[in-house]
Protein backbone atom coordinates (compact mmCIF):
# COMPACT_ATOMS: atom_id res chain seq x y z
CA UNK A 1 0.00 0.00 0.00
CA UNK A 2 1.21 3.52 -1.31
CA UNK A 3 0.58 6.44 1.08
CA UNK A 4 -1.82 7.56 -1.57
CA UNK A 5 -4.29 4.31 -1.05
CA UNK A 6 -7.76 4.53 0.17
CA UNK A 7 -8.27 1.48 2.01
CA UNK A 8 -11.80 0.90 1.57
CA UNK A 9 -11.34 1.61 -2.70
CA UNK A 10 -12.64 -1.01 -4.73
CA UNK A 11 -10.62 0.57 -7.84
CA UNK A 12 -6.70 0.72 -4.99
CA UNK A 13 -8.15 -2.89 -4.59
CA UNK A 14 -7.77 -3.37 -8.16
CA UNK A 15 -4.65 -1.78 -8.94
CA UNK A 16 -2.91 -3.51 -6.04
CA UNK A 17 -3.70 -6.64 -7.13
CA UNK A 18 -5.95 -7.62 -4.18
CA UNK A 19 -9.24 -7.91 -6.16
CA UNK A 20 -9.15 -9.57 -9.36
CA UNK A 21 -9.53 -7.43 -13.19
CA UNK A 22 -9.72 -8.39 -16.46
CA UNK A 23 -6.46 -5.53 -17.40
CA UNK A 24 -5.79 -4.77 -20.89
CA UNK A 25 -2.95 -2.12 -20.78
CA UNK A 26 -0.77 -0.66 -18.26
CA UNK A 27 1.54 1.98 -17.58
CA UNK A 28 3.74 3.24 -14.53
CA UNK A 29 1.13 5.59 -13.57
CA UNK A 30 -2.44 3.94 -14.74
CA UNK A 31 -4.18 0.70 -15.63
CA UNK A 32 -6.36 -0.28 -17.73
CA UNK A 33 -9.88 -2.80 -17.12
CA UNK A 34 -12.60 -4.10 -18.33
CA UNK A 35 -15.49 -2.86 -17.10
CA UNK A 36 -17.52 -5.89 -15.36
CA UNK A 37 -20.95 -4.38 -16.70
CA UNK A 38 -19.82 -3.01 -20.30
CA UNK A 39 -21.88 -0.61 -22.32
CA UNK A 40 -20.32 -1.36 -25.40
CA UNK A 41 -18.60 -3.80 -27.47
CA UNK A 42 -15.33 -2.34 -26.08
CA UNK A 43 -15.75 -0.78 -23.13
CA UNK A 44 -12.61 -0.48 -20.37
CA UNK A 45 -11.95 1.87 -17.65
CA UNK A 46 -8.81 3.91 -17.63
CA UNK A 47 -7.69 4.69 -13.91
CA UNK A 48 -4.73 6.46 -12.16
CA UNK A 49 -2.81 4.25 -9.59
CA UNK A 50 -2.85 6.90 -7.00
CA UNK A 51 -6.22 8.05 -5.75
CA UNK A 52 -7.96 11.42 -5.98
CA UNK A 53 -11.72 10.99 -5.64
CA UNK A 54 -12.42 12.56 -8.78
CA UNK A 55 -11.27 14.27 -12.24
CA UNK A 56 -10.94 17.88 -11.15
CA UNK A 57 -9.07 16.51 -8.02
CA UNK A 58 -6.88 14.51 -9.78
CA UNK A 59 -6.23 17.53 -12.68
CA UNK A 60 -5.49 20.04 -10.06
CA UNK A 61 -3.19 17.47 -8.54
CA UNK A 62 -1.27 15.61 -11.47
CA UNK A 63 -1.99 17.02 -14.79
CA UNK A 64 0.62 14.68 -16.03
CA UNK A 65 -0.85 12.13 -14.58
CA UNK A 66 -4.58 12.90 -16.43
CA UNK A 67 -2.60 13.46 -19.80
CA UNK A 68 -0.74 9.77 -19.17
CA UNK A 69 -4.48 8.09 -18.61
CA UNK A 70 -5.80 10.01 -21.75
CA UNK A 71 -2.80 8.51 -23.88
CA UNK A 72 -2.91 4.97 -22.31
CA UNK A 73 -6.91 4.90 -23.23
CA UNK A 74 -5.92 6.29 -26.63
CA UNK A 75 -3.45 3.28 -26.82
CA UNK A 76 -6.70 0.90 -25.63
CA UNK A 77 -8.76 2.45 -28.84
CA UNK A 78 -6.55 1.81 -30.89
CA UNK A 79 -5.47 -1.73 -29.93
CA UNK A 80 -9.02 -3.03 -29.00
CA UNK A 81 -11.31 -0.89 -31.30
CA UNK A 82 -10.44 1.47 -34.46
CA UNK A 83 -8.46 4.01 -32.60
CA UNK A 84 -12.05 5.88 -31.98
CA UNK A 85 -13.80 6.43 -28.84
CA UNK A 86 -15.33 8.51 -26.18
CA UNK A 87 -14.29 9.21 -23.13
CA UNK A 88 -16.39 9.94 -20.26
CA UNK A 89 -15.60 10.95 -16.38
CA UNK A 90 -18.79 10.35 -14.84
CA UNK A 91 -18.20 13.40 -11.70
CA UNK A 92 -20.50 13.09 -8.66
CA UNK A 93 -23.61 10.82 -7.55
CA UNK A 94 -26.09 12.68 -9.91
CA UNK A 95 -23.75 12.58 -12.69
CA UNK A 96 -23.93 8.35 -11.80
CA UNK A 97 -20.69 8.12 -10.81
CA UNK A 98 -20.35 5.46 -8.35
CA UNK A 99 -16.97 4.78 -7.92
CA UNK A 100 -15.00 7.43 -5.95
CA UNK A 101 -11.45 6.61 -7.55
CA UNK A 102 -10.89 8.84 -10.57
CA UNK A 103 -12.13 6.95 -13.84
CA UNK A 104 -12.33 7.40 -17.36
CA UNK A 105 -14.97 5.17 -19.23
CA UNK A 106 -13.58 4.73 -22.74
CA UNK A 107 -16.15 3.20 -25.21
CA UNK A 108 -15.12 2.02 -28.53
CA UNK A 109 -15.58 -0.88 -30.80
CA UNK A 110 -18.37 0.72 -33.43
CA UNK A 111 -20.75 2.80 -33.56
CA UNK A 112 -22.10 4.43 -30.57
CA UNK A 113 -25.47 5.72 -30.05
CA UNK A 114 -25.39 9.30 -29.90
CA UNK A 115 -26.52 11.17 -26.77
CA UNK A 116 -28.54 14.99 -26.55
P1 LIG B 1 -19.14 5.01 -12.37
O1 LIG B 1 -20.58 4.63 -12.23
O2 LIG B 1 -18.89 6.09 -13.40
O3 LIG B 1 -18.50 5.32 -11.02
O4 LIG B 1 -18.43 3.71 -12.95
C1 LIG B 1 -18.05 2.63 -12.16
C2 LIG B 1 -17.93 1.45 -13.08
O5 LIG B 1 -17.23 0.46 -12.39
C3 LIG B 1 -19.27 0.84 -13.49
O6 LIG B 1 -19.44 0.98 -14.91
C4 LIG B 1 -19.17 -0.62 -13.11
C5 LIG B 1 -17.69 -0.79 -12.82
N1 LIG B 1 -17.40 -1.72 -11.75
C6 LIG B 1 -17.95 -1.76 -10.52
N2 LIG B 1 -17.42 -2.75 -9.78
C7 LIG B 1 -16.46 -3.32 -10.58
C8 LIG B 1 -15.54 -4.39 -10.37
O7 LIG B 1 -15.44 -5.01 -9.31
N3 LIG B 1 -14.73 -4.71 -11.43
C9 LIG B 1 -14.79 -4.05 -12.62
N4 LIG B 1 -13.96 -4.45 -13.58
N5 LIG B 1 -15.64 -3.03 -12.84
C10 LIG B 1 -16.46 -2.67 -11.82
Amino acid sequence: MTSTDSPDCLFCKIVAGDVPADVVASSDTAIAFRDVAPKASVHVLVVPREHYPDVPAFAASDPEGLAGVIALADGVASDLGDGQYRLIFNTGPKAGQSVFHVHAHLLAGGELPGFA
